[in-house]
């Protein structure tokens, strides 16, 4: 198996959590070709995006679906919760950072410069992400996980999520991102208690400072 993809996409980092929380050693490997446009890659995923989970006999994509294929493949150690209304709950949870946290969060990368800001945007994509946050804290446990005591696709999605919330939102003026929103912050305090997940955030972090480094150097 290999997972095309990087550390920089939080769904790719869903995957991956869930992936070495099974205990799964799935190599991540860039788009072929000139990046995610190429036919090479295309020809992989129609759509473009990472990430892809590629296998000995299928292609799947959409990072909750990968991780759903890889908790009925690999069934040992599950990421889904045992009872019908917790795995709707957990699902919800990651869903939920699909549709309306993420991509307020997304909106608002291209207005980290103060210089040329679109100020009625970054109004409208925080009022998005508020309510996006609101929403998700009546579904968070954090106890100490999204869904009580075990680590399940609610997690693999949420802390990626909160790892991008604190790093992108104290450009604008969001020093204290869980102040209103203490289930989601004490998850993503829990967190860094994990090993597993304290590995991957501090390669999230290496990721991200290398970015920002090749960034600053090209102007
Ligand atoms: N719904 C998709 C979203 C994947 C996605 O948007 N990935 C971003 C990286 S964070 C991407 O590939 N963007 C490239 C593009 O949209 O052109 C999933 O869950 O896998």
């Amino acid at each position: 198996m290999k997972l095309y993809g990087a550390l920089l996409s939080p769904y790719v980092t869903r995957v991956v959590l869930a992936a070495r929380f099974k205990g799964l050693d799935i190599p991540i490997v860039p788009p072929p070709g000139t990046g995610l446009k190429s036919p090479e890659y295309l020809a992989i995923n129609p759509y473009g995006k990472m990430p892809a989970l590629v296998t000995d006999d299928a292609v799947i994509i959409e990072s909750e679906v990968i991780c759903e294929f890889l908790d009925e493949r690999f069934p040992e150690k599950k990421i889904l919760p045992g009872s019908d209304v917790a795995r709707a709950r957990a699902r919800i949870i990651s869903r939920a950072i699909d549709l309306y946290i993420l991509p307020a969060l997304l909106g608002l990368l291209g207005q980290m410069s103060p210089l040329n800001r679109n100020e009625a945007l970054v109004t409208e994509k925080r009022a998005e992400l508020r309510r996006g946050m609101d929403g998700l804290e009546t579904f968070i446990q954090a106890d100490p996980w999204c869904m009580g005591a075990d680590f399940t696709l609610a997690d693999c999605a949420v802390v990626p999520a909160c790892f991008f919330l604190q790093k992108f939102l104290p450009a604008f003026g969001v020093m204290d991102v869980f102040e209103h929103h203490p289930h989601m912050g004490a998850v993503w305090d829990h967190a860094h208690g994990d090993p597993m997940v304290a590995h991957l955030l501090s390669e999230m972090t290496e990721a991200l400072n290398d970015f920002l480094r090749r960034r600053a150097a090209n102007g």
